[in-house]
């Protein structure tokens, strides 16, 4: 083997290795009710203190998306002076990218969490007027540990959501106690009892979703990194090329 060919082979070799640790490296998110997992995932901080006449005042929200892009991971924060009362989550979906999230086709999640029944989180998700899923589980921090944050999952197959496509989404928070809310006149959260925006103005647009596993590309890039030592080598075999 010459040494131009055993160079290519050790770097794509690491190459592939670099790859593989980034992949391992990745830390995913788990429904527990923990929430370290969430250390470096996408999100923005909400301003406190501009809840409307609600203890529900949101103070940061995150989102990831799973790796084999079938949904998305919501986490959301409200403000230590909540205290650990029961809160109400509404998550808008702007599944067709046309900026309305009131069409046939939008997904709402509503989302319900009581910290003092073990921080129990139940979720409904809605596409237009149909409810496509629902289910719970103990994905909030309970009373005893404060009852401010609480994680959930939505399924795209549930949204209607596709590979590829692009959406936005918008939040808003509540008293579990408000009754439940139309999604239309959306900047009237006083009317519809709503306590919080996130975020305050505009929403948030996903990137397409992908759904490549990683070793997609490694392979690809390794066959290329295989295919240019052979070439090279074949060409400083044949006679007059150098
Ligand atoms: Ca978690
Ligand atoms: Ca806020
Ligand atoms: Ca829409």
């Amino acid at each position: 083997m010459t040494r131009k060919l055993a160079a290519a082979v050790i770097s794509a070799m690491l190459l592939s290795a670099c790859v593989q640790s980034s992949c391992l490296a990745e830390t995913r998110v788990v429904l527990d009710g923990r929430f370290g997992d969430w250390d470096g995932k996408a999100g923005l901080e909400d301003p406190p203190g501009d809840a409307h006449g609600d203890a529900c005042d949101l103070v940061g929200f995150s989102w990831d998306q799973d790796p084999d892009g079938a949904g998305l991971y919501f986490m959301a924060q409200r403000s230590a002076g909540a205290g650990a009362g029961s809160a109400r989550y509404q998550v808008l979906i702007d599944t067709d990218d046309d900026g309305r999230f009131d069409g046939p086709r939008d997904g709402r999640v509503e989302v319900e969490y009581a910290p003092a029944s073990d921080g129990v989180v139940r979720v409904q998700v809605y596409r237009g007027v149909l409810q496509t899923a629902t289910y719970s589980g103990p994905w909030g921090e309970d009373s005893a540990e404060g009852g401010l944050r609480c994680e959930w999952h939505v399924q795209f197959s549930s949204l209607g959501v596709e590979a590829g496509q692009i959406v936005r989404f918008e939040v808003f928070s509540a008293r579990d106690t408000s009754p439940a809310t139309p999604v239309a006149d959306l900047e009237d959260l006083a009317a519809r009892r709503l306590a919080d925006r996130f975020p305050d103005e505009g929403d948030i647009q996903l990137a397409p979703i992908p759904t490549a596993p990683a070793w997609w590309v490694a392979v690809p890039l390794l066959l290329c990194c295989f295919a240019a030592a052979f070439a090279a080598a074949r060409r400083r075999g044949r006679p007059g090329t150098r």
